[in-house]
């Protein structure tokens, strides 16, 4: 039976559904800076668990107020006093939630605003893709909080913007924003106006596409990259059997043999 998510089952998140199959899933602790509490985690594992079951074809993942995401709870961290197996539970969770986030199969989009810092970039690397506004930047504090990444980054952020650029972030608390941002990698998008805006327009976008196709998008070209070339080519072999061959793919192909479909075109 396919899992129900309800926007009731979150108190440190916001769910909205739209008919289209699109969810906005919005952080929201804004007085906290959207700082990630454990529970914020656990919610996020569940919501990220179930959604791809429970018919979300895109999701948009935002944050209220000014900041999209300041990074660990370091109050709570400060209070729990945790022992480093604590610890090491707590990072497990921040990756079985940003696992879920990558390999789940549903097109993830996230509007960046503010700060997108420490674990905030973990979470925000976590997804397919970044849109900034003017106010976003990049930032990895741990190095002077006398703190280290636990929730992904050394993977992911290393990923996107290469060992060196990490490395010097961390030690020196290098910033990072606007085109150079993009040109980095740390987004795709940079907008002048809302990144709420686009993120949607994007996420409805990708709701269009058949699940399937999506589904691999979204979790096949994560799990290619962690394999050798030779069981990566395997893989995508098999993965395009099933896909190339869906039949709700048949009326698409008709409809490019037909003239009827949309052509590639260049921007305009
Ligand atoms: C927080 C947090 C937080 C704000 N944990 N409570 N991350 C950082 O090192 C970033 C820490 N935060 C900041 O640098 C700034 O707060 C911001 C740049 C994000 C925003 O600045 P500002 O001036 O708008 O807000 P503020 O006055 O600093 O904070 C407002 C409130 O949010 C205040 O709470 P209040 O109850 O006193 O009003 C802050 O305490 C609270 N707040 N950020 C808890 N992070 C798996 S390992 C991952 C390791 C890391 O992520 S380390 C990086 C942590």
């Amino acid at each position: 039976m396919a899992p129900q998510v309800t926007a009731e089952q979150f108190s440190n998140l916001k769910l909205e559904k739209h008919d289209d199959g699109v969810w906005v899933v919005t952080l929201n602790r804004p007085t906290k800076r959207n700082a990630l509490n454990l529970d914020t985690i656990e919610e996020l594992v569940t919501l990220f668990t179930n959604a791809p079951r429970a018919g979300a074809k895109a999701i948009v993942l935002a944050a209220e107020g000014d900041h999209f995401c300041a990074g660990l709870d370091l109050i709570e961290h400060h209070d729990e006093d945790r022992s480093p197996a604590d610890f090491m539970h707590v990072c497990l969770r921040w990756h079985e939630a940003f696992n879920k986030m990558e390999y789940g199969g549903v097109p993830v989009i996230a509007a960046l605003k503010g700060a997108v810092v420490g674990g905030g970039l973990e979470l925000a690397s976590s997804v397919h893709i970044r849109v900034a506004d003017q106010s976003t930047y990049f930032a990895l504090p741990e190095g002077q909080r006398g703190l280290f990444t636990g929730g992904g980054a050394t993977i992911r952020v290393a990923d996107l913007i290469g060992k060196a650029r990490m490395i010097d972030m961390m030690l020196t608390g290098r910033v990072y924003q606007g085109q150079e941002a993009i040109d980095l990698g740390l987004a795709q998008y940079l907008v002048e106006g809302s990144s709420f805006d686009r993120a949607l327009e994007l996420a409805q976008r990708a709701a269009a596409n058949l699940p399937l196709t999506n589904f691999a998008i979204c979790s096949a070209i994560s799990h290619m990259q962690n394999m050798s070339a030779l069981d990566a080519a395997y893989a995508e072999a098999v993965v395009a059997g099933v896909v190339n061959t869906q039949p709700d793919a048949r009326a698409r192909l008709a409809a490019f043999a037909d003239k009827t479909a949309a052509r590639v075109r260049p921007n305009s």
